[in-house]
């Protein structure tokens, strides 16, 4: 299937936190704009084929009626109880073509009975409700985490279970596999399923990604995210990631969804490495994905298309250097047939050979795609590409596994042959499909920064795209300046436009434009010896520093601009960091022009600081300094830690 979503959503959407605790008033479940059909749509349309539901989290909170507890849909006021989201999600799966998977999580931190040998006919019932009800189900995600603290029935404390015997998973997957008998099992703990965790959320796989892991014994990390060469259970990775840096919807990542590159980046190193790609969409309060979701997710869609419009293989010719190559039923010509069940294959003993793609006139590619005969098992254990660039072999990349389909990237060759070559497998190799691909650069727009000297520092998102700039407010056209490295701006302020070219395709990304105030060049950190404080004065949004773990509220931070300046406002960013903590929500601001003598110049507090982390603008009337004290009051976590991503000053 490649690609599917997640979907997460529970009582803890309405606490902002990352899991319930058990605890939470089901009355605070009320999804007024609920919307399976927008859900559904948007995975469509962003080319999922199907959609896992988190039908109850840890919290225990049940998204349907079920008839083993109060704590579900039936006690909230969503359809004055009468409303059951597994069956609307189920519904929108058929109308929209799309497959139906449920995420049970077997910690619940509701149940008075979890821990207890009861809970699990608890769960087994729950089970029969979701595998009989609900239609076919493709997928079940059986979650690792388990045991721990959590209300269980008003009990508040913390219980430990053994995930590897409590659940009995044997006897759990049998009643599974009977009431579904094509479903596949996911589970990170307890027995062995039928997908694999890949050991992060992150969004990769390993790049060498066997489908295989032993029956028993424990995983390490390695072997989640590399497989097991001789494995003896055909267990592939499924990368699991949110489109956000959570799982559930938090109003403070608005501003954090994945961009364009980096979602590329998760299809090359999972789709790319042979896995799956789950990725998850959090559902709001008002019972929709946020439009900045489907936005992304849609964008996403597109550039993959774009990525493999027009496979440059289709009419090429293939020849196979080994002798079954040229037997008609394995010929080399296998690979460009566009049949899935149609292979190129080695005599048996043969471990290693070429097959080389003639295209018959000169083509430019940067993809190469590539798929074993998965049906026979996954044999190849290291190939090369290379192409003929003036009458020699020029290599393009050298990798481990293929599996069900492998895709490398590499800067774009212009050649009429390209020669790939097996160099180990496990047994004869059988390639069922080589795809070759223009991909276009992906034009996002640069990054701009200007570091502590003043000098400006453009980024594109794609090394191989060029930049044009201004420093005059204009937009920037390829008749602007070309970006080669560092921009000097002088001292005082500097407006800079930037966009990044494709000469290839003429395409330009949209505009960046970036304003600065005076440069920051002789600006000093007092009161510290740590180097590490530059940070907060280097232009770079992701870096930050910490005061001293003894602080004590209130906190200052006094900056040296080196000269006199006419300050009218100043600019604070917290840590930009998730788990960030020091997050400055009351402040002071003072001025000085001796370092000694101090003047208030403005006060107040960060409103919403917490839920949007972003720059913080303050203004104030006119005055001249060479001295600024930044006092932090308080932060959102009422203790003492004080952090900075930056600090700004606005000249007048
Ligand atoms: C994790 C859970 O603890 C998260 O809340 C989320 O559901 C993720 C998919 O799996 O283990």
């Amino acid at each position: 299937m490649e690609y599917y979503a997640f979907v997460h959503f529970s009582v803890n959407t309405y606490t902002d936190m990352s899991w319930g605790f058990g605890n939470e008033d089901p009355k605070i479940f009320n999804p007024t704009q609920l919307d399976c059909m927008q859900w559904a749509r948007i995975c469509k349309e962003a080319g999922m084929k199907g959609v896992i539901l988190t039908a109850k989290h840890h919290s225990g909170f049940c998204l349907w009626p079920s008839k083993y507890t109060e704590y579900s849909v039936k006690n909230c006021p969503w359809k004055n109880g009468k409303g059951d989201i597994v069956r609307d999600m189920s519904d929108a799966c058929k109308a929209y073509g799309l497959k139906f998977g449920i995420y049970l999580s077997p910690w619940d931190r509701n149940s008075a009975d979890y821990g207890k040998p009861e809970y699990i006919t608890y769960f087994r019932n729950q089970l029969k409700e979701l595998l009989t009800n609900y239609g076919d189900i493709f997928e079940i995600w059986f979650d690792g985490a388990n045991g721990g603290s959590g209300y269980y029935g008003g009990a508040n404390e913390t219980r430990k279970i053994d995930a590897k015997t409590y659940y009995d998973w044997p006897e759990t997957y049998k009643l599974v596999r009977s009431l579904q008998p094509n479903i596949v099992i996911w589970n990170d703990g307890g027995d062995r399923a039928d997908l694999r965790w890949v050991g992060t959320e992150a969004g990769y796989v390993g790049e060498t990604n066997w489908s295989l892991l032993n029956k028993t014994g424990d995983v390490p990390e390695n072997m989640l995210r590399n497989g097991v060469e001789t494995g003896d259970t055909w267990v592939p990775g499924e990368v699991n990631t949110s489109i956000r840096p959570e799982w559930f919807y938090h109003p403070k990542e608005d501003g954090k969804v994945k961009t364009l590159p980096q979602l590329m980046d998760i299809y090359y190193n999972s789709v790319g490495r042979n896995a799956t790609l789950l990725m998850n969409f959090p559902i709001m309060p008002n019972g929709l994905i946020n439009e900045k979701d489907e936005k992304a997710a849609l964008g996403f869609a597109q550039a993959v298309k774009d990525a493999f419009a027009i496979n440059l293989a289709k009419n090429a010719h293939a020849q196979a250097s080994d002798v079954r190559g040229k037997n008609a039923m394995y010929s080399a010509e296998k690979v460009l047939d566009g049949n899935k069940d149609t292979y190129w294959a080695t005599d048996d003993s043969i471990k290693s050979a070429s097959l080389t793609i003639d295209f018959g006139r000169i083509v430019s590619f940067n993809r190469f795609l590539v798929q074993e005969y998965i049906p026979l098992g996954q044999r190849v254990k290291s190939f090369t590409i290379e192409a003929l660039v003036k009458g020699e072999w020029k290599l393009l990349d050298k990798q481990t596994t293929i599996g069900y389909k492998r895709i490398l990237r590499f800067p774009t060759v212009a050649t009429t042959k390209l020669r790939f070559t097996i160099t180990d497998a496990k047994a004869c190799p059988l390639i069922s499909n080589i795809e070759v691909y223009n991909a276009p650069q992906i034009l996002t727009p640069p990054l701009i920064i200007r570091e502590q000297s003043g000098k400006v520092r453009i980024i594109p998102a794609d090394p191989e795209s060029e930049i044009f700039y201004t420093l005059d407010g204009s937009i920037p056209t390829i008749n602007a300046r070309r970006y080669t490295g560092l921009v000097e701006t002088g001292e005082g302020k500097a407006e800079v436009k930037a966009m990044a070219y494709n000469a290839v395709t003429g395409k330009s990304s949209t505009v960046t434009a970036e304003k600065f105030d005076i440069s920051k060049r002789k600006w000093k950190i007092l009161g510290t010896e740590d180097s590490n404080a530059h940070a907060i004065i280097d232009g770079l949004e992701s870096s930050s520093w910490h005061q001293q773990q003894d602080a004590k509220m209130p906190v200052d931070l006094v900056i040296d601009l080196g000269k006199t300046e006419r300050l009218s406002g100043f600019r604070y960013l917290p840590d930009q960091n998730w788990w960030a903590n020091g997050i400055v929500s009351n402040y002071e601001f003072y001025i000085s022009t001796d370092n000694d003598q101090w003047q208030l110049a403005d006060s107040g507090e960060f409103s919403n600081i917490k839920n949007n982390p972003l720059w913080q603008t303050k203004s104030f009337k006119p005055v001249n300094a060479r001295y600024i004290k930044f006092r932090a009051l308080a932060n959102t976590q009422n203790d003492n830690a004080v952090g900075y991503a930056e600090i700004d000053v606005i000249t007048e």
